[in-house]
């Protein structure tokens, strides 16, 4: 087997969790065309599901021409709502009646979420476009969810450092770039420089601290309130020199100026760049590949249990896996796809962008998606609030 950033991907994978590969044991229709043949909506189930389908996904997450042709193509009418954590969108999962037909965790979360009962079994003779998705994927997705039974990847992506190049440059003055980028966050040597140009955090313990643990030395979901502690203690030194808290406005602080460094997602730092450039602004963008590496999430749709309206559900995740659907999504918002078939449709340019398709050597640094037991993750939340509020 060639040694590729999915195989790299998978075996790094296979190890997390001590959990153990089934493989795929659903086949899609063998028949099928890569295209999904739809049928309009008035043929398919006519008068069995009202036409509507409520979608929960992340903010910045889509192609402009996502829903609209969806809705165009089936008669179904969309309703698209936005959240910026696995927290928020788990919160309203527990609750139970969410009103939506399919939400978009990261796949450690919705391991839960299956765990949990919350999420219901994909019905895969309605999705033919299965064969689309790259087997490498689909693998390493069985360790969360064997068999492939609940969760379709949207896009994935990793938790890093992204900067703007010439603030950064300019605020740290004839101080050079330190050698593990996580310095730029983490030590107050650089982030009291930093400061004068903005520093922003995303705001969920769930994705800070595997990292910060990973930057004390410790294991990135150590079940050790002590660990927590000694990461708090690091993040707390830097408290004062951060200026946002948030998650889904980092695309639009960066484009515009407002920040110089970012802890958040490497999807959104490019996409800030081309946003910057769209917007004539050209903030000089980069997402940071670090020594210490990042923290990797595959981000998954799924249908609640008591979803309404779960053959739409299924129509639009068959529509999402076509290639040329999969790629806009790509190639509109800088995040990589699973989906095989898409490749040849994705801008060179973002094929080529080693921050967004990651080379191998750099695939295995990353720390995989991995949970915490309920206990830890009430220390994160703990802890993570008391450094938010800067107590
Ligand atoms: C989309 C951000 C989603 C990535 N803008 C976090 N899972």
């Amino acid at each position: 087997m060639p040694l590729t950033s999915k195989n790299v991907l998978l075996s790094l994978l296979l190890g997390i969790a001590g959990l153990t590969l089934v493989s795929c044991g659903n086949k899609p229709a063998e028949n099928a065309s890569t295209g999904d043949g739809a049928k309009p909506a008035a043929t398919a189930n006519a008068g069995e599901e009202e036409k509507i389908l409520n979608i929960y996904n992340w903010s910045d997450y889509l192609a402009e021409d996502t829903i609209p042709n969806f809705e165009k193509e089936t008669g179904i009418k969309v309703r698209y709502d936005i959240f910026d954590s696995n927290e928020i969108l788990h919160a309203k999962l527990m609750a139970k009646n969410t009103g939506y037909d399919i939400v978009v965790p990261s796949s450690n979360w919705a391991k839960l979420q299956i765990d949990g009962g919350l999420l219901q079994k994909l019905d895969k003779s309605k999705l033919t476009n299965w064969k689309n998705l790259d087997p490498d994927i689909l693998k390493q997705m069985a360790n969360l969810d064997p068999g492939n039974q609940y969760l379709v990847d949207w896009l994935w992506s990793y938790t890093t450092v992204g900067i703007n190049e010439d603030k950064v440059k300019a605020a740290l003055g004839d101080m050079p770039m330190p050698e593990n980028t996580w310095d730029l966050v983490f030590d107050p040597k650089y982030t009291s420089k930093l400061k004068s140009c903005g520093i922003t955090i995303l705001d969920a313990p769930s994705e800070i601290f595997p990292i910060a643990l990973r930057y004390v030395h410790k294991p990135e979901f150590s079940s050790n309130p002590d660990d927590y502690k000694v990461a708090y203690d690091m993040m707390m030194k830097v408290r004062p020199d951060i200026k946002r808290f948030n998650s889904g406005g980092q695309i639009e602080d960066l484009a515009s100026g407002n920040v110089c460094v970012a802890l958040g997602w490497a999807g959104d730092f490019n996409l800030a760049r081309k946003r910057s450039i769209e917007n004539k602004s050209e903030q000089n963008i980069k997402a940071l590949v670090t020594s210490m590496g990042g923290y990797m999430f595959m981000d998954t749709m799924a249908i609640p249990s008591d979803a309404k309206h779960v053959d739409n559900a299924h129509k639009f995740i068959n529509y999402i896996l076509r290639p040329e659907v999969h790629a806009g999504l790509t190639n509109a918002v800088t995040y990589a796809n699973p989906n095989k078939a898409a490749t040849p449709l994705v801008d060179k340019e973002i094929q080529e962008n080693k921050t967004i398709y990651l080379p191998a050597e750099d695939v295995k640094k990353l720390i995989p998606p991995g949970n915490v037991d309920n206990a830890t993750r009430r220390v994160e939340t703990r802890l993570f609030t008391q450094f938010k509020t800067g107590a």
